[in-house]
């Protein structure tokens, strides 16, 4: 199997490639934006802007994947609202120019993973917290509308052109290398400065009571090479741990990991309005289709990120 990472140099990217190419074995190539680094892989990488289409074919041209995985996307909600027309460009009219880009090509059929969000989601009916691939999408950030936008796109190509496409939704994906603008790997930063002597013992945080769906991103990356082999064309994949966590409880066990003493003070520079409770993400579709089911226990997850950042500390002295 031939596969290309479009997006390789991102968090997701980088585990992707680890696990199609060496556990899978099969032949990856890898794309990165210019201005990018991606050392530590023996797997080919091409620059790509998603921007360019005509750098688009001309590399599927040269490589021709069986299955392509597009992640490359502008992926902070925070980023979102301040260029919204940036974050379009990029989600929206990108994922364009690479089904354009197939569909052009003569006698070339491969399959197309476009990677997009719970958060499309958004605002759910009082009472609902549980989300199948039915549920209605109300996306509440111009992140979410344009992966909602990427989805449609997805559907439309597939049923109008009969193009192999399969959309995933994937849920809150954590893991060590993880930035920390996100929450779980943000609280694991400030942990292990306190570890290190680097900071006084207390985590700032912001608003503790929104249940989340998290999963181990090495989960997530098997999901997506399992719906690369097994997944229906046309159809939309949940990738979630099927259980979502209060923050506060990811705080409490990523406190108990580092074995500090630590106190909790709330940020109101972190403090977001918390417009949505609790999400779940409904996984059964994606079971019943790849026999996928999350393998990594959620403490595993914050060890590894822990320890990530301690590493990263110990090297910067
Ligand atoms: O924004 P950067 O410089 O971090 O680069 C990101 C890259 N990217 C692009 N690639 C090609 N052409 C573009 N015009 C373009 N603009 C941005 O896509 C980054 O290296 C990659 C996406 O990786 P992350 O931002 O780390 O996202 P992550 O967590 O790996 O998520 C993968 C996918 C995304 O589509 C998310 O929206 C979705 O999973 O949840």
């Amino acid at each position: 199997m031939k596969a290309l990472i479009i997006g390789a140099a991102g968090f997701v990217g980088r585990y992707l490639a680890r696990h199609l190419a060496g556990d899978l074995h099969w032949e990856t190539a890898l794309t990165k934006l210019p201005a990018e680094k991606l050392a530590d892989t023996d797997c080919p990488v091409y620059d790509l802007d998603i921007l360019r289409p005509e750098e688009i074919v001309s590399l599927l041209e040269t490589l021709r994947p069986d299955v392509i995985f597009h992640l490359a996307a502008q992926s902070s909600v925070a980023v979102s609202w301040k260029k919204p027309q940036m974050t379009a460009a990029v989600n929206v009219t990108g994922c364009l120019n690479l089904l354009e880009a197939v569909r052009s090509m003569e006698g070339y059929a491969p399959r197309i993973l476009l990677i997009g969000s719970g958060e499309e989601y958004g605002h759910l009916p009082k009472g609902v917290t549980l989300v199948s691939e039915e549920t209605p999408v109300h996306p509440g950030n111009p992140y979410a509308v344009t992966k909602a936008a990427q989805n449609m796109f997805g559907h439309l190509y597939a049923r109008a052109y009969g193009m192999d496409i399969i959309m995933v939704r994937a849920f809150n994906h954590i893991g060590a290398g993880q930035l920390p603008q996100f929450v779980a790997a943000d609280f694991c930063r400030q942990a292990a400065q306190i570890v290190c002597g680097k900071r006084e013992n207390v985590i700032r945080t912001g608003n503790l009571s929104a249940r989340r769906d998290f999963t181990d991103v090495r989960d997530v990356v098997r999901a997506y090479g399992l719906l690369a082999q097994k997944g229906q064309a046309g159809e939309t994949y949940n990738v979630g741990s099927g259980r979502s966590i209060a923050i506060e409880e990811l705080l409490r066990e990523i406190i108990r990991q580092s074995g500090a003493e630590i106190r909790t003070e709330t940020d109101p520079a972190r403090m977001r309005p918390v417009d949505l409770p609790e999400i779940t993400a409904d996984i059964s579709k994606l079971q019943r289709d790849t026999g996928w089911l999350p393998e990594i226990p959620l403490g595993q997850t914050l060890r590894e990120m822990l320890d990530g950042f301690i590493e990263e500390i110990k090297e910067e002295a």
